[in-house]
């Protein structure tokens, strides 16, 4: 049995190991199906064979690792699925993603080496698209597993054109048989996910560990002003139809109806910006730009995208150039089952810790597994809540302590399960 503190050096020097699978030149930058993403599924999988699990790649990608049940009940045919991605954004931290895995596979050593008795199995799962960076996906390998896949997803391309049906054969999954990797419905007693808050609260309130109420619903559009190209030199400023001053307004608007809508931790980002044809001394005749809009409610998202809609239309016209809002993601806010967050706020009371809960600005694969099963996430605390930033931070302490509580809410999942048979 290790300690807390034994736990979270383990995991800091797993994450260091992970870190090395990277694509890019000189930053952590790992996206879905890549040579790196199958290196770090690969040594994934060593680690969950070490720890005694059956390990499988199912065919979008994730690495399952299997933990049996070592005192079967009435529950024996279900298994409590823990994950998280191991997938990141483009110069990403070392955190945000993995050390959910992580945690997950060093709680289920820990499970066994105190032999603590399982009526039900586990499922460790290293998700590998939840970024949803290289292909205008996102949650992917989490929706095939919650059933969520229809094969018209796999023909998604990424900006060099490369199908992600293609990309996942050369990965070495496998797209025709994308149903295999769905759990059944009363197979899955339950999804738990420990992660990074990337987020301030924890920290400002000098605390490790937080219980996640709900997970921020998200829309995520293409937009695309189409104007007219023209000599920089010579054509007057009020003749024009730049695209480009046209988005810049456009983005300005976003900027101010996110900002009006505070009280329901409303933020839009526009993350990704292209401009044609891109030359010094022509105007901007197209632009398309990313945009990615969340609140704590769906309503308030809703209604400032209705507005949006309006107001983008309005600039366009005044501006004598065209525009297209077309949504590519959208998911609801979802919220974290009760019952699980009471078992984390029961493992947060056995280590003596606060039972902070709070909401994720974040999304996480709960939004996919939510449609197969109940979602509970354990939050912890990260420096300065700096995410999506080779800066991100967990301290040994924090993560030690996060596998200790979830070892704690899977025994108290297999206390009720045990003396339930059936759900827990
Ligand atoms: O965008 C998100 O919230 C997540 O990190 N993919
Ligand atoms: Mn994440
Ligand atoms: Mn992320």
């Amino acid at each position: 049995m290790r300690t807390p503190r034994e736990l979270g050096v383990r995991a800091e020097a797993m994450l260091a190991d992970l870190a090395a699978f990277t694509d890019g030149e000189d930053n952590l930058t790992r996206l879905y199906l890549s040579p790196a993403h199958r290196a770090a599924a690969d040594r994934v999988a060593l680690w969950m064979r070490d720890a005694g699990l059956d390990v499988a790649l199912d065919p979008l990608g994730t690495v399952r690792g299997r933990l049996k049940p070592t005192a079967p009940g009435r529950a024996g045919n279900r298994r409590l699925l823990i994950g998280s991605h191991i997938d990141t954004v483009v110069n990403a931290g070392r955190y945000d993603g993995m050390l959910g895995v992580v945690a997950g596979i060093l709680a289920v050593e820990e499970i066994r080496a105190r032999g603590i008795d399982l009526p039900f199995g586990v499922d460790v799962l290293a998700f590998g698209d939840e970024e949803g960076v290289r292909f205008p996906t996102t949650l992917i390998s989490s929706s095939a597993v919650a059933g969520r896949v229809v094969p018209s997803d796999l023909d998604a391309r990424d900006s060099d054109g490369v199908a992600l049906r293609d990309a996942l054969v050369i990965f070495g999954g496998d797209p025709e048989t994308v149903a295999s990797a769905t759990y059944a419905r009363d197979e899955a007693l339950a999804y738990l996910e420990v992660h990074i808050e990337q987020g301030p609260v924890l920290e400002a309130e000098g605390l490790p560990l937080g219980i996640v109420t709900s997970i921020a619903g998200q829309s995520r559009f293409l937009i695309a002003v189409t104007g007219e190209a023209g000599h920089a030199g010579t054509v007057p400023m009020a003749l024009r139809h730049d695209a480009l001053a046209a988005s810049a307004e456009m983005m300005l608007t976003i900027e101010e109806v996110a900002r009006a809508g505070s009280t329901h931790q409303m933020v839009a980002t526009v993350g990704r910006l292209t401009a044609k044809p891109g030359a010094v001394n022509v105007i901007p005749a197209e632009v398309a730009f990313t945009l990615d809009i969340r609140a704590d409610a769906d309503a308030p998202r809703l209604a400032a995208i209705a507005e949006l809609e309006v107001r983008l239309q309005s600039i366009a016209t005044r501006r004598g150039v065209s525009v297209t809002i077309d949504k590519f993601y959208e998911s609801p806010t979802t919220p974290c089952a009760p019952r699980l967050q009471d078992a984390l706020a029961d493992a947060l009371c056995d280590l003596g810790l606060a039972e902070r809960r709070l909401a994720s600005g974040a999304g996480h694969d709960g939004h996919a597994m939510h449609h197969l099963t109940d979602v509970g996430m354990l939050f912890v605390r990260c420096r300065g809540g700096i995410s999506h930033n080779p800066a991100e931070f967990a301290a040994i302490d924090d993560m030690g302590l996060a596998v200790e509580a979830l070892v704690k809410a899977i025994e108290r999942l297999a206390t009720d399960a045990a003396s339930s048979g059936d759900r827990t």
